[in-house]
């Protein structure tokens, strides 16, 4: 299928399902003969920006060089989706202003914090709340929502099928596939 490229950054509280559903996404892309990448902890984090932690610095750091490998891939006619928490807004501006306005798109993985926390699949937050972890997201690290995403996926209240239907119909409205 003829397709243009972009970036759909998805963030999200940890436990939202920014992976799950990027991952589902993906899959559904590539089925229909889309060229598509997955950027997430799993190839980023424990690669390329192994050198960094979960301090303020280091997560600015972390978002800049993922906004700048997802460009590589914009400019590879790839549709590129990121699957981080980037929890602050300006870092994520400026990921945006590295790119056309048909080229970026936030989406906000929706979910309270309460149900993230109820999830806790890795026992993350658990271990937050007892201090064992610090600078956690949600719990002694702030998160900044998104102001104008331009797509809110409610993760809690949708299955992942019906999420996914969306993002391809916001997609087909966009004009990127
Ligand atoms: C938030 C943390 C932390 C702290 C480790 N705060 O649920 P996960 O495990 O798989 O997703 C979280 C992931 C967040 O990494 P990101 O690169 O997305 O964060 S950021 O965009 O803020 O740079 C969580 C795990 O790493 N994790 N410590 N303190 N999440």
């Amino acid at each position: 299928q003829q397709h243009s490229s972009c970036t759909l950054w998805f963030t999200g509280l940890s436990g939202s399902g920014k992976s799950t559903l990027a991952n589902a996404l993906s899959a559904k892309l590539f089925e229909k003969g889309i060229k598509e990448y997955v950027l997430d902890g799993d190839n980023i984090r424990h690669g390329l920006n192994a050198d960094l932690g979960f301090t303020e610095k280091d997560r600015t750091e972390n978002i800049r060089r993922i906004g700048e490998v997802a460009k590589l891939f914009v400019d590879s006619g790839t549709i590129v989706v990121t699957a981080f928490i980037s929890p602050f807004s300006a870092d994520r501006d400026c990921v945006r202003e590295q790119f056309a306005s048909n080229e970026f798109f936030e989406i906000f993985i929706d979910c309270p914090l309460a149900e993230c926390e109820k999830r806790d699949p890795k026992k993350l937050y658990e271990k937050a709340r007892r201090g064992e972890i610090k600078n956690f997201t949600g719990i002694d690290s702030p998160y900044e929502p998104p102001k104008h995403p331009d797509l809110t996926i409610r993760s809690d209240r949708l299955s992942v099928e019906e999420a996914i239907t969306e993002i391809l119909s916001f997609l087909q409205q966009q004009q990127i596939i």
